[in-house]
C-alpha cells in the first residue's frame, strides 16, 4: 500500500470502531424503552449509554467518516497529492485525543447530557474540551481541503473543479460556517461554566448557537452522502450520471441554504419572536428543493443505467440494475429510507404540525431514517467500495456486505415506523421510564415499542455484520492480483464549458454570510442584550 491511503484508513477506522460501540448501545436502547428487563437496567445507565450513542454515531463515526472520504476525493477526483499532510496527520490526532476526552468523559458517568448537550444539563469539563478539540482537528481537516482545491485550481484556472470535490468542497464550506456558533457556545459559555469561573449559563442563547450548528451539521452528514449517490453510484449502477450542473446547483444551495434555518428546532422555545421562526421556516421549505432535484436527478442517472444494460419498458430497467452489488444495494435503500425521512422533516418543519411531534419519539423516528440510513448506510456501502480500492484486498465475507443493507433497511423501517407512530401517539423521546408506571396512554405504545426493538435487534445484526467485513477484510482479505480504480461517474453530456459561476465557492460563501446575519444578526443581539437570570446546572445524578 502507498502512503497515501493511511491517511483515510486511518479516518475509516476510527469511525468504524466508534461505530461497533454506539451499535452495541443502541440494541440496549431499544430493548429498554420496550421495557424489556436487561442486565444493570437503570436511569443512570440509560442516559450514559444514549449519551455515548448519539455523541459516537452523530459526531465520530460521521466527522471522522467524512474527513476520510474527503481525502480520498481531494486526493483521487483532482489526481494530485493532498497538500499538507503533516497538518493532516495533526488534525487526526487531535481529533482522536478529543473524541478520546469527550468518550471518557461519557464514560465515567459525570456528562449524560446527551448528544444535544443542551444547559442546564452540565457535564464534566473533559466533555466540552473534548469536544472543542473535535471542531478544532476538523478545522485542520477543512483548510487542508481548501489548500487542495487551491492547488488543483492554481494549474486549472479555467476547468470545472471535478463534481466530487465540489461537493466536497460545499461539505467543507457549510462546515466552517456553522462550526463558528457551537465553538462560541462551547468555549464561551459551557467550558468556563463547567470549571466552575462563571455561574450562570442562559439556556435559550446556548440552544440558540448549538442549533445554528446544530441543523447546518445534518447537511455537513447529508452531503458526503450526496457526493456517493451524484459521483459514486451511477457508474457503479452502469451508466452515467443525468446532469452535472444539476448536481453543481444542489451543491451550491446547501451552501446558501443550510445554516438560516435553525429554528425548525427551536418553534417551542420561548424568546424568540415568531416572526423570526417564521423566517426560518421559509428557510427550511427553500432547502427542501435541492433534494427534489437529487431525488429526480439520480433516478434518472439509475434509468439511464438500467436501459444501459438493456433494460426495456417503463420499469423494466429497474430490475437490470446490479442488485447484487453491495454498494448500489445500500445506496438505493438509502434512499428509499430518504423518501419517508424528507416526507417527514417537511412535517416537522410546519410550526403546527411541529406542536405535536416535537419531544416525541417520532424526532427518533425521523433522524434515524435520515442520519441512521439514508447516511450511515450510504457510508457503509461506500466502505465496501472504498476498501478493496484502498488496501488492494478483496472483501471478506462478502456475502455478509450483499445480505447487510437489506438488514439495515429491514430494521430501520420496524424501528423508525413504530416510533413515528409511538410519537403521534404522544410517547416522549428521551425518556427511560416509557412505559409510564402503568399509564394507560402508555399502553397504547407497548406494542409499537415491542417491533421498534425488535427492529433494533435486527440493526444489531446488520451492524456487526458491517464490522465483520471491514475488519475482515484489512486483516484477513485476499490480496487482489488487479486493484480497481477510484474512478468517478461520467455525466450523460459532457459539461460544455469550464468554470461557471457554479464553482465560484467564494461568491457563494460570502451570499451565505448575508442570509446567515440577516436570519441571525437581530435574533442574537436581542438574546445577548436581554436581562438574563440565568441557571445554576445541574449537577451530577
Ligand atoms: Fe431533520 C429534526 C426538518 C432532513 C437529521 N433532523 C432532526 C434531528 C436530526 C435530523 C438528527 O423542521 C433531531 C435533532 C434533535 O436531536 O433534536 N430535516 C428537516 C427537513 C429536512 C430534514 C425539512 N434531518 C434531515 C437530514 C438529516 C436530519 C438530511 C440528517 C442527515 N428535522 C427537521 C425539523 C426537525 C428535525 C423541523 C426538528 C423536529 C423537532 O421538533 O425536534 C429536509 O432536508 C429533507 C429533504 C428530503 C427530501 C427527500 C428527497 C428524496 C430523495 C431520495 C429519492 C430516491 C428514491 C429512490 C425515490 C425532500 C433524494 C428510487 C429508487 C429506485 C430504484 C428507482
Ligand atoms: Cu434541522
Amino acid at each position: 500500500m502507498s502512503r497515501w491511503q493511511r491517511l483515510p484508513l486511518a479516518h475509516f477506522g476510527v469511525a468504524v470502531a466508534a461505530f461497533g460501540v454506539a451499535a452495541s448501545m443502541a440494541v440496549m436502547q431499544a430493548m429498554s424503552r420496550a421495557n424489556l428487563s436487561l442486565p444493570a437496567r437503570s436511569e443512570q445507565i440509560y442516559y450514559l449509554s444514549v449519551t455515548a450513542h448519539g455523541v459516537l454515531m452523530a459526531l465520530v463515526f460521521t466527522t471522522f467518516f467524512i474527513m476520510g472520504l474527503g481525502y480520498v476525493v481531494a486526493r483521487t477526483a483532482l489526481a494530485q497529492p493532498v497538500p499538507g499532510p503533516g497538518l493532516a496527520w495533526i488534525s487526526y490526532t487531535v481529533a482522536l485525543a478529543g473524541t478520546l476526552l469527550t468518550t471518557g468523559a461519557i464514560l465515567a458517568g459525570h456528562s449524560s447530557v446527551l448528544y444535544t448537550f443542551y444547559p442546564p444539563l452540565q457535564a464534566h469539563p473533559t466533555f466540552y474540551i473534548g469536544l472543542a478539540l473535535v471542531i478544532v482537528g476538523s478545522w485542520g481537516w477543512c483548510a487542508v481541503m481548501i489548500l487542495s482545491h487551491l492547488s488543483w485550481r492554481r494549474t486549472h484556472p479555467q476547468a470545472a473543479v471535478p463534481l466530487a470535490m465540489h461537493g466536497m468542497m460545499t461539505t467543507v464550506i457549510v462546515w466552517c460556517l456553522c462550526t463558528v456558533a457551537v465553538a462560541v457556545e462551547v468555549v464561551g459559555m459551557l467550558i468556563p461554566w463547567s470549571l466552575g469561573w462563571i455561574k450562570t449559563v442562559d439556556p435559550v442563547l446556548a440552544r440558540t448557537l448549538f442549533w445554528f450548528f446544530g441543523h447546518p451539521l445534518v447537511y455537513f452528514w447529508l452531503l458526503p452522502a450526496y457526493v456517493v449517490w451524484y459521483t459514486i453510484l451511477p457508474r457503479e449502477a452502469g451508466g452515467k450520471l443525468f446532469s452535472d450542473s444539476l448536481g453543481r446547483v444542489v451543491f451550491v444551495l446547501f451552501i446558501l441554504l443550510s445554516t438560516p434555518v435553525g429554528f425548525h428546532h427551536q418553534f417551542m422555545d420561548p424568546g424568540i419572536h415568531a416572526g423570526w421562526k417564521l423566517f426560518h421556516t421559509i428557510n427550511t421549505y427553500a432547502i427542501l428543493f435541492p433534494s427534489f432535484v437529487t431525488a429526480f436527478t439520480i433516478v434518472a442517472s439509475l434509468e439511464v443505467a438500467g436501459r444501459m444494460r438493456g433494460g426495456q419498458g417503463l420499469f423494466g430497467w429497474v430490475a437490470k440494475l446490479p442488485w447484487g452489488e453491495p454498494l448500489f444495494t445500500a445506496v438505493v435503500l438509502s434512499m428509499l429510507a430518504f423518501t419517508l425521512g424528507g416526507f417527514g422533516g417537511a412535517i416537522n418543519a410546519a410550526f403546527g404540525m411541529n406542536a405535536m411531534i416535537h419531544n416525541t419519539a417520532w424526532v427518533q423516528g425521523h433522524f434515524h431514517l435520515t442520519v441512521g440510513t439514508a447516511v450511515a448506510l450510504t457510508f457503509m456501502g461506500a466502505s465496501y467500495w472504498l476498501l478493496p480500492r484502498l488496501t488492494g484486498r478483496g472483501l471478506r465475507f462478502a456475502a455478509f456486505a450483499q445480505v447487510q443493507p437489506w438488514l439495515w433497511f429491514a430494521g430501520m423501517m420496524l424501528f423508525s415506523i413504530s416510533n413515528h407512530i409511538t410519537g403521534l401517539l404522544g410517547m416522549p423521546r428521551r425518556i427511560y421510564e416509557a412505559g409510564y408506571q402503568g399509564a394507560a396512554q402508555a399502553a397504547t405504545w407497548a406494542p409499537w415499542t415491542a417491533i421498534s426493538a425488535a427492529g433494533g435487534i435486527i440493526l444489531f445484526v446488520s451492524a456487526m455484520s458491517y464490522v465483520l467485513v471491514v475488519v475482515g477484510t484489512v486483516l484477513w482479505g485476499p490480496r487482489l492480483a488487479a486493484v480497481p480504480e477510484i474512478a468517478y461517474a461520467e455525466p450523460l453530456e459532457p459539461p460544455s464549458g469550464g468554470r461557471t459561476v457554479w464553482d465560484r465557492f467564494g461568491l457563494w460563501t460570502v451570499l451565505a454570510i448575508v442570509l446567515i446575519v440577516l436570519a441571525y444578526g437581530y435574533p442574537l443581539y436581542s438574546l445577548v442584550t436581554m436581562h438574563r437570570y440565568g441557571s445554576p446546572g445541574v449537577t451530577g445524578f
